[in-house]
């Protein structure tokens, strides 16, 4: 049995494309994937560190979440994560922020991931894979930032061959 799950992907740090295409490829290994465009974002929270690039993978996998949660963690870890500061500047974020319908709550996870409904550049790319995803009965496209949040897009769903 497969459970779909929602990753948020960021970086501000090094060849972000590059970082996050590679994760893409780790990704592939867990499940069956799909990719959303990918978005250029303003900083939230410290306003003096780079833009981010931002995406979302859809992943369809048996693993449980705290063992898609560890996978996650290496991932970053590979990827020479580096993180200095609370919402601050990182190579590689990998946030799990779906996992089928479920909410769970725990010492290392909250899912839904806090946040998303806060997050453009998480509902966008969110949109991009699933128009009718709802969180807890509600429509995503619905939402306030879904109708009024623009992004620029880097690039179509293809930025994960490279
Ligand atoms: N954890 C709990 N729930 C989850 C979950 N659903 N997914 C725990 C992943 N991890 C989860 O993670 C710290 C701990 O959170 C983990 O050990 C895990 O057990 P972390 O990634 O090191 O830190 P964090 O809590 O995610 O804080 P962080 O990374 O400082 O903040 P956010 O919320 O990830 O935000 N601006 C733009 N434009 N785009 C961005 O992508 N990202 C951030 C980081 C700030 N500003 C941004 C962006
Ligand atoms: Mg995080």
């Amino acid at each position: 049995m497969t459970v779909r799950t929602y990753i948020g992907l960021g970086s501000n740090l090094g060849d972000s494309q590059q970082l996050m295409a590679e994760a893409y490829t780790k990704l592939a290994m867990l499940g069956v994937v799909k990719a959303s465009r990918l978005y250029h974002s303003p900083p939230m929270g410290p306003q003096d560190q780079p833009h981010y690039h931002n995406a979302v993978v859809r992943l369809d996998t048996s693993l449980t979440a705290l063992e898609l949660l560890d996978e996650l963690q290496k991932i970053e870890n590979e990827a020479g994560r580096v993180r200095l500061r609370r919402w601050g500047e990182r190579t590689l974020d990998l946030d799990l922020l779906l996992y089928g319908d479920q909410t769970i709550q725990n010492d290392r996870l909250t899912i839904p991931h806090i946040g998303i409904f806060e997050r453009d550049f998480v509902i966008l790319p969110l949109l991009d894979l699933d128009v009718e995803l709802e969180i807890h009965g509600q429509k995503i496209r619905e939402t306030n930032i879904a109708k009024h949040s623009q992004l620029d897009v880097l690039a179509d769903s293809s930025w994960i061959n490279i």
